[in-house]
């Protein structure tokens, strides 16, 4: 297998686009791929203060790198879930790579400021754990965004995971879930606006972005993600890529380009979007008098 471009051994073949790559080639195409979301999405610009939220796996790893690779100097920050060794190994593999690109690193501690942790959460309440994950990071990262001045949130979501998101959200016909799958979110009031440049990528591709530079990374799975929906839609995805290369690609952009337009309009017209209201405990954005992250606290705390 021979590199498309150079005529080198190559490292990784991408079927969709019937094209091998060599280590540098792929480097190239990797933060082309970037460079032309951020520019199709107007996701941000040089004078933007970016905040980037890093687990410490894959996709917050590749974009790190990625961004420094670009001349972009990306605030990031790491929250500390509380989930045991799991937790502990991906804040070492941040704290490593900061150390190595001589990068500032923020880290809040869920437990320090809410006195709760996720596994705590898992145990006392039966609320889906991912799903009180994910409302506890996008509360904090907007929190932290809002306090430190920061224009944009970048997150490390690839096009896998928007496309699983799509098809979960496309089964239901939900149609905010649909239009949450968007590569950007543009701020109002106290939300800060959200990027996801990876949407043009895949996981396979940012693993290998990650293996071949050789980034420090934690590849351990999280012990609490048996049983996600997304595992099952991705696995259907790829059976569909599978028989048809590209279909992801084309499953997303496609709705980009021909659904998202209209049903934002009629999203807009039949106000489907919730206004937002400040929370009445932590003045953040809220669709209730309670935001969701500070009802997340309070169940947990009643169950103990
Ligand atoms: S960390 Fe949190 Fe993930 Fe673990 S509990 Fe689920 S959402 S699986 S990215
Ligand atoms: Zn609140």
């Amino acid at each position: 297998m021979k590199c498309r471009k150079c005529g080198s051994p190559a490292i990784i073949h991408i079927r969709r686009h019937k094209s091998s790559f060599c280590k540098q080639c792929f480097n190239e195409y990797f933060l082309k791929q970037i460079e032309k979301a951020i520019s199709k999405f107007s996701m941000f610009d040089y004078a933007d203060s970016l905040l980037l939220p890093v687990s410490g796996g894959k996709d917050s790893v590749a974009l790190w790198h990625a961004l420094i690779s670009l001349g972009y100097t990306p605030h990031a920050l790491h929250l500390q879930l509380g989930i045991s060794k799991y937790s502990e190994n991906s804040l070492r593999e941040c704290r490593r790579f900061a150390e190595k690109f001589d990068v500032p690193l923020d880290v809040v501690f869920l437990e320090k400021e809410s006195s709760i942790t996720i596994p705590l959460i898992k145990e006392k309440t039966s609320i889906r754990i991912c799903g009180a994950c994910g409302t506890a990071k996008r509360y904090w990262y907007n929190r932290y965004a809002l306090k430190n001045k920061h224009d944009v949130i970048v997150t490390g979501h690839n096009g896998d995971d928007l496309a699983s998101q799509l098809f979960h959200a496309v089964k239901s016909w939900n149609i905010p879930s649909m239009l949450s799958t968007y590569p950007v979110r543009e701020g109002r009031g106290s939300l800060v606006k959200r990027a996801k440049p990876l949407v043009y990528l895949t996981e396979k591709e940012t693993m290998v972005y990650v293996l071949s530079n050789q980034l420090p990374v934690h590849l351990e799975e999280c012990p609490l993600a048996q049983g996600a929906w997304s595992i099952t839609e991705k696995e259907m995805l790829n059976s569909m890529e599978e028989r048809q290369p590209g279909f992801k690609y084309r499953f997303l952009t496609e709705f980009y380009k021909h659904a998202f337009p209209k049903l934002t309009n009629n999203a807009k017209q039949e106000n489907v979007r919730n206004a937002f209201q400040e929370c009445i405990q932590c003045g953040m954005p809220s669709a209730k008098e309670l935001c969701s992250y500070c009802r997340l606290v309070e169940t947990t705390n009643r169950a103990r």
